[in-house]
């Protein structure tokens, strides 16, 4: 999508200096009484405060930028912060941030003593709960949505809340969010007031892979954007008798019982989209009908463009996922100083130098190929290189499978995130002395990301060598 030929297209960046709208939201009470127009100016608006704040502090700015019309729509339709907007993986929330208190620390953004890079539970009220490692949302929300029935059940004056669980389509890879998606539909009186925003700009840091991208790839391009009148079709219940017939048929067909339903359909989600992401009005009116239904849980398929509005993110979206401090009119990153060469690049080399005689190994990324630098060895041996998406569990698992076939599986993976795999690797790698070979990236302490992406836990990989495990 090129903003220029839009007709969503925000202003372009960096024209505005001034942000008068932005100026009167401190808050998103703030934004509850404005008109849609008005909205509008204030998404303008945050998206160049987004651009400029991270300019000077570096950080997740694509996935930000994407989600700013998403962002402002859901503040001023939800009664947030007493209901609940998640953010999963967390890095797309700046401009949640901006909007919920935090503008006059946003220059602080992933530096010592200030704002995280991520949602965190101590630093908002609006943050219902912290996340860094990706697909977390719908589980979290699921759990706050029954306990929301619980307590009222419990308390007449407790009133039950709206739960929005916001998550990309390459975190909806993870196993993790299937499992949730797999309880949802069972879990028992709350779980309707579950809303699942899938917020499809078909990339996750690199491309996405898998079957399930190619499913949303064809659920996007087989549907026309949904429109109002669509829309009105799956909300019979709110319509004057006289057109509900009619609607009902709609409804059916948007259903998918007519038409063969959705996957997300089969698992008992009421699936409304795909929706245009940045047409503001149109998410404003949907947004208000779903708080409004009790069809849930439901999930809306919402298309949006990562770094959209502005040029360099918009043009290379892998680039622009983090960024360091960079110049706004030209979108030029600043290198740092050359250093020694990094753990990643001298992996990357010997990996790919050994594989041209040894053709036994092989190589698994769980969705970051350059960040592990697996893309040079992808390049060179296309047929030995698996990324499996944001799936490390079953990174370390299928390595274990190809190890027991004399294969030699190299498993590059972060070590932060290596710790949802802690099971795999005690139980399928190391209790059966599979030779999988572990590289564990960004091993110790991690600086600006924070907490959520330390790598506590390496030493403890040490005790494994009793094994003969190769690490
Ligand atoms: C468990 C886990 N593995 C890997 C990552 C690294 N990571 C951060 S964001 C991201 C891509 C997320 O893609 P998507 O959900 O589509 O969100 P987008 O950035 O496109 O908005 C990845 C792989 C992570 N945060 N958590």
């Amino acid at each position: 999508m090129d903003s220029s030929q839009d007709k969503n297209a925000p202003s372009p960046i960096p024209t505005l200096g001034r942000f008068p709208a932005l100026d009167r939201v401190e808050y998103p009470a703030d934004l509850r009484n404005l008109s849609v127009e008005q909205l509008k100016q204030v998404a303008d608006e945050l998206r160049a405060e987004t651009v400029d704040a991270v300019s000077t502090t570096g950080g997740h700015l694509g996935a930000s930028l994407g989600v700013v019309e998403l962002t402002v729509a859901l503040h001023a339709v939800f009664d947030t912060p007493d209901d609940k907007v998640i953010w999963d993986v967390g890095h797309q929330a700046y401009p949640h941030k901006i909007l919920t208190g935090r503008r006059d620390r946003i220059r602080t953004l992933r530096q010592p003593g200030g704002l995280s890079g991520f949602t965190r539970r101590a630093e908002s009220k609006y943050d219902p709960f912290g996340a860094a490692h990706s697909s977390t949302s719908i589980s979290a929300g699921l759990g706050m949505a029954v306990a929301h029935h619980l307590r009222a059940e419990e308390d007449p004056s407790y009133r039950e809340r709206n739960v929005i669980a916001v998550i990309g389509d390459g975190s909806i890879s993870a196993g993790m969010a299937y499992e949730a998606m797999n309880n949802a539909a069972v879990a028992g009186p709350g779980a309707e007031r579950l809303i699942v925003i899938l917020n499809d700009n078909e990339m996750s840091i690199a491309p996405p892979v898998g079957a399930m991208s190619n499913y949303l790839s064809r659920l996007m391009s087989s549907r026309k954007f949904m429109g109002l009148r669509e829309l009105a079709g799956k909300f019979v219940k709110k319509l004057p008798a006289p057109v509900e017939r009619t609607a009902r048929k709609a409804d059916e067909y948007a259903r998918g019982m007519i038409t063969g339903g959705t996957l997300f359909e089969e698992l008992g989600f009421y699936y409304v989209g795909p929706v245009d992401g940045h047409d503001l009005p149109q998410l404003v009116s949907i947004l208000r009908n779903l708080r409004d239904t009790d069809n849930g849980p439901i999930m809306l398929h919402v298309i949006t463009e990562k770094g959209h509005g502005y040029q360099p993110a918009e043009k290379a979206g892998d680039k622009y996922h983090a960024v360091a401090k960079f110049n706004v009119v030209t979108g030029e990153q600043k290198k740092g100083p050359a250093g020694p060469p990094s753990y990643t690049s001298v992996f990357s080399r010997e990996l790919t130098r050994r594989a041209a005689t040894d053709n036994k190994i092989a190589a698994i990324t769980a969705a970051m190929p350059s960040g592990t630098g697996l893309d040079a060895f992808a390049k060179a041996y296309p047929d030995r290189f698996f990324d499996v998406g944001i799936a490390e569990q079953h990174a370390v698992t299928f390595a274990a499978g190809m190890a027991t076939e004399g294969l030699r599986p190299f498993c590059a993976i972060y070590s932060t995130f290596l710790q949802r795999a802690y099971d795999q690797v005690m139980h399928d790698v190391v209790l059966q002395k599979l030779p999988v070979r572990f590289a564990i990236d960004r091993a110790g302490l991690v600086g600006a990301d924070g907490a959520t992406h330390a790598g506590s836990f390496d030493a403890d990989f040490s005790h494994l060598r009793q094994f003969r495990v190769i690490l």
